[in-house]
């Protein structure tokens, strides 16, 4: 993508990207420019700072935040920037991304995080999700996001067999 990224897609560390792309390639599939960064809340709280707190004058309008496990990636984004942070629980070995979905979702009145499924599913809603908040202000993309929805319609047998 060579336009400035309008959503920014995190994650806490390379080995959510199994799950996170496909976040990235439904992004890709509509053609909303976007960008992807590793930024862990433990292990790199000085790059989340800096990540959340230029997010705005940087121009991103939505942030992705998948991680597992112990997961305040999302909420402690969503505590330094005004923009709507989507997040979405990686699954864990462990919980199986229950441990995720907890984190992510529980957050107290006041710091909002609109929070996905577990896994690959919540990876592409967060996608579609953050889409359809741009498309409120950007027909053409409301045109793709549409076009994307039929297709997906369209490709629905009507026989559970072939
Ligand atoms: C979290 O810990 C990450 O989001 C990841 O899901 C989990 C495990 O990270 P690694 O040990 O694989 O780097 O911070």
């Amino acid at each position: 993508m060579t336009e400035a990224p309008l959503i920014g897609i995190i994650m806490g560390s390379r080995s959510d990207w199994e799950t996170m792309s496909h976040a990235a390639a439904t992004l890709d599939a509509l053609c909303v420019p976007h960008e992807t960064r590793v930024v862990s809340a433990h292990r790199t709280p000085e790059r989340l700072y800096d990540y959340a707190r230029s997010a705005v004058d940087r121009g991103l309008k939505v942030i992705i935040a998948g991680a597992g496990g112990a997961a305040h990636l999302p909420g402690m984004t969503a505590s330094m920037t005004r923009l709507p942070v989507l997040g979405v629980p990686v699954e864990s070995k462990a919980l199986k991304g229950m441990d995720s979905l907890l984190s992510i979702v529980q957050m107290p009145g006041g710091v909002p995080v609109g929070t996905l499924a577990i896994g690959k599913p919540g990876a592409i809603n967060a996608a579609l999700l953050g889409a359809a908040i741009l498309a409120t202000h950007d027909e053409a993309l409301a045109e793709r996001l549409d076009a994307w929805r039929a297709r997906q319609t369209a490709d629905v047998a009507v026989e559970p067999f072939d």
